[in-house]
């Protein structure tokens, strides 16, 4: 068997050149002829945080300080100790180099890279020498290699940003070079693990298992590509599921075969709340013709069936996926890198925020084309929790040279991504490209191009066949948005997948009803982090919502404008920044709670909702659910209210009032349904009861009678309607309209093994009552949030992670315990 050695120890890092054009500035003095130590996997910016020499740059403004280290080559160098051990072949092994990397053994040249998102081997035997040996990897700035690119081939057209950043010239993770939620830190770095691998005879190169189940049958074909030291040995090849096991002899001078393996009758891996998640290791072997073992290759797959349904209707045409023939209605979100410096991210951070996403009810992530194929650990989180996957091949927002040398790039790249995660069952489906399509309809790119390539030829050809040569059992798709045609509009509710950003960024939220897209795969609103993040990460004195560090940490051309352009309709203008921070929070959860009832409302002819976006790479004002150091916003506690697999909502249809009942499960889900229209001072002015009886995976509407759904005073009803274990309620007013009664709250703090109970009495009606625990500890958290209680009704948090004791009067009021409409109380009747 080959013999793996890491090459993760003892390397410095130094800098070399700055590369920066325009004035930048250049390399500090103190940082000129320091030699740092280096991490590996790691890179630069964190190293030189970890050596005291930069201040951190998700802190207050100091990223804008930094723009030099992605200006600046630098050099990484270790040495090690080697001996040879009398194998065949020795090669450099590097999983990731980020990204434009000049590679130097005992002083002679190895290889050159250019691309963040490939792995790379090479034979170095011939460098090698006994005893002491130096690495050098040199990076070129990745700033710098990209406007060189960029002039060379002439600018392409991009998003509407203030400051235009070259990424669409370099094959590295967009977002480095800032984008509306994220900073501008061009990092460089050996960011996945280097090793020395040893051999002899042959190895596997490549091992691709094409999974799928036909007729009940599970069926693996493990499609390998060896290679060669010896290009005569005879080889044989092994494979084994489930204990089935084939075997093949790969004649010698063969340098592919295919070991084809059936279940039969798998236990089948389905999304979350469909089934379970049943996963089998396949095992493959090379061995010599004597059957000496050369090299194994194992990893856990899953048996299931997936299709991209895209069938013509007598509406427009589909976009549902279909999981073991079961279309599925997608209640995703959106997924960004974690971490603007991803070798920071580890198996347990993907794993905690995949719970985060699946505790929200989430079952699809779409991993965003302006980030990463993320590590392996993401997708193996994934296939265990149930999540599907939704990969775009990374092109976002701009128009993309299919020139040399991205043209090479981009098909290698996807080609090697493609075969590296086909192996999760969670994966289900290719996507071309974020928002590039519509750029060049609709964002005046024609008359710039002038011409010239933009990507239509990566998303509509390369992709599209690297996709059917390396993984046949996986759907492609063009682009998100796509309608399936250049003869449509890509961004056409009727067809295809659908961006709707004119609610955030022109319009108000209430336009989503103006929508029934057939799957929604980017709509959003933003909110400011928790309290705890951004005063983490923020220290105006004072802090406001336009503080230069606050307006720092929102990256949105005029986010703070849309802020309050989109608060205007809904509630009164804040006049504090606690109050500021809560009611902009609790819209974003509102607009997200709207959109998403009104869509999955439509359920059959909508088969998905994406929300933009789950995660954050730092503290910022964002459209994320959960913020940039892993708390969770109103706006998550508010999803997984409204993606409850069943879920009971209140649409407003044809001049009435219905109640949809809405059922993503298996099982029929049959209820009675009680409606009372109330005055928020307890009165039940009308009452009505009624059956809900859901078919499994389906809606069921039933009108509320007229007399029953038109308050006597709007301002001050509320419909609530429970059905069996569920309830929702509906206002007949904008929350500044509404006259909310001061609240009136008996608060009972209550110390408990499991952490601290904090029960809530409500003498008044109170609505989306929340409790803030990160203001008390920032290591707190609470389990609800967004809590309606009717005049005599209580309701109890529980605080987890507090690490003091906390009282009463701590926890009875703002800015820990807050409601809608407690801050718009009219200055007279403040206390
Ligand atoms: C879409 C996304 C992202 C962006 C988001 C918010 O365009 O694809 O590029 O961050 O909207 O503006």
């Amino acid at each position: 068997m080959g013999e793996w050695r890491d090459l993760h120890q003892d390397w410095v890092l130094n800098a070399v050149a700055s590369g920066g054009t325009g004035g930048e500035p250049k390399i500090p003095a103190a940082l000129a002829s320091a030699t740092v130590p280096a991490s590996v996997p790691g890179c630069v910016h964190t190293d030189l945080l970890a050596a005291g020499l930069i201040p951190d740059p998700y802190l207050d403004r100091n990223e804008h300080e930094l723009r030099w280290i992605g200006r600046t080559d630098w050099r990484y160098a270790t040495t090690f100790d080697w001996q040879p051990g009398g194998t065949d072949r020795v090669d450099l092994v590097c999983d990731g180099l980020d990204t434009v990397a000049r590679i130097e053994l005992n002083g002679s040249p190895v290889a050159t890279t250019q691309n963040m998102h490939r792995s790379y081997r090479f034979d170095v035997g011939q460098h090698l020498r006994p005893g002491a040996n130096e690495l050098v990897v040199t990076f070129t700035s990745a700033q710098a290699y990209a406007e060189n690119l960029k002039d060379q081939l002439g600018d392409l057209p991009g998003p509407n940003s203030a400051t235009p950043e070259p990424f669409n010239f370099i094959r590295k993770m967009a977002c480095n070079f800032g984008w509306d939620w994220g900073p501008i830190l061009v990092t460089a770095g050996i960011w996945k693990p280097i090793r020395l691998h040893s051999w002899q005879t042959a190895r596997l190169a490549k091992v691709r298992p094409l999974v799928t189940v036909e007729g009940g049958v599970g069926k693996v074909r493990a499609v390998v590509e060896v290679d060669r030291a010896d290009v005569n040995a005879p080889l044989t090849l092994t494979a084994e599921v489930a204990g089935v096991r084939g075997r093949v002899d790969v004649a010698p001078g063969e340098t592919s075969a295919t070991v084809a393996l059936e279940v039969p009758d798998p236990r089948l891996w389905w999304p979350h709340g469909h089934g379970d998640q049943p996963l089998y290791d396949l095992d493959v072997a090379l061995a010599a013709g004597d059957g000496t073992a050369l090299d194994s290759w194992s990893h856990r797959i899953g048996f299931r069936h997936v299709r991209l349904d895209t069938t013509p209707d007598e509406t427009g045409s589909a976009f549902t996926i279909v999981v073991n023939g079961v279309p599925i209605f997608a209640r995703g979100a959106n997924w960004i890198p974690d971490d603007c410096f991803p070798s920071r991210i580890g198996p347990e951070r993907y794993r905690a925020r995949l719970q985060q996403a699946k505790d929200a009810h989430i079952d699809l992530l779409r991993v965003w084309g302006g980030g990463i194929y993320e590590q392996e650990a993401f997708y193996d989180a994934a296939n265990e929790l149930g999540i599907l996957v939704w990969q775009d091949f990374l092109f976002a927002c701009a128009a993309y040279p299919e020139e040399s040398p991205i043209a090479e790039e981009v098909e290698a790249e996807a080609r090697e991504n493609v075969a590296r995660l086909m192996p999760h069952p969670s994966l289900v489906l290719w996507n071309g490209n974020n928002e590039n399509i519509w750029g060049y309809f609709d964002w005046g790119w024609q008359a710039r191009l002038d011409g010239r390539t933009w990507g239509k030829g990566y998303y509509l050809d390369v992709l599209a066949r690297v996709v059917a040569e390396t993984d046949p059992t996986r759907p492609y798709w063009p682009g998100s948005p796509y309608s399936g045609s250049f003869d449509i509009h890509p961004n056409a509710d009727d067809h295809g997948c659908t961006h709707i950003w004119d609610a955030w960024n022109q319009k108000d939220y209430a336009v989503y009803r103006d929508y029934v897209p057939r799957f929604l795969a980017e709509f959003g609103w933003q909110g400011p982090p928790t309290w705890a993040t951004l005063t983490r990460a923020v220290h105006d004195e004072p802090l406001a919502s336009d503080s230069p560090g606050v307006l720092s940490h929102q990256k949105a051309t005029d986010g703070n404008g849309k802020l309050a352009r989109g608060l205007a309709p809904h509630f009164d203008e804040p006049t504090t920044v606690a109050d500021w921070h809560w009611v902009t929070q609790l819209n974003q959860a509102r607009a997200l709670t709207y959109g998403i009832e009104h869509f999955r409302s439509h359920r059959g002819r909508c088969m998905g909702t994406v929300i933009w976006q789950l995660n954050d790479c730092w503290p910022v004002t964002s459209w994320a659910a959960v913020d940039g150091d892993a708390r969770r916003k109103p706006l998550w506690y508010a999803l997984r209210k409204v993606y409850d697999p069943r879920l009971v909502t209140v649409q407003p249809r044809d001049g009435g009032l219905d109640i949809i009942g809405i059922n993503d499960g298996a099982e029929a889900w049959n209820a009675e349904v009680v409606v009372e229209r109330r005055a928020f001072g307890g009165e039940v002015y009308a009452q009505w009861t009624a059956k809900l009886e859901v078919d499994p995976r389906d809606t069921t509407a039933v009108r509320i009678p007229a007399d029953v759904a038109t308050p006597v005073d709007a301002a001050s009803e509320v419909l609530v309607v429970t059905a069996g274990d569920r309830r929702t309620t509906w206002y007949f007013a904008e929350d500044k309209d509404l006259a909310y009664p001061q609240p009136e709250l008996d608060v009972e703090v209550v110390p408990n093994p499991s952490g601290t109970q904090v029960r809530v009495a409500a003498r008044t009606f109170v609505r989306d009552l929340a409790l803030f625990a990160d203001r008390l500890d920032p290591a707190a958290r609470v389990d609800d949030m967004l809590v309606t209680l009717l005049p005599g009704e209580t309701h109890t948090f529980l605080i987890e992670g507090l690490t003091r004791q906390v009282t009463r009067e701590e926890v009875a009021g703002a800015p820990v315990l807050r409601s809608a409409g407690d801050g718009q109380v009219p200055a007279a009747q403040a206390p």
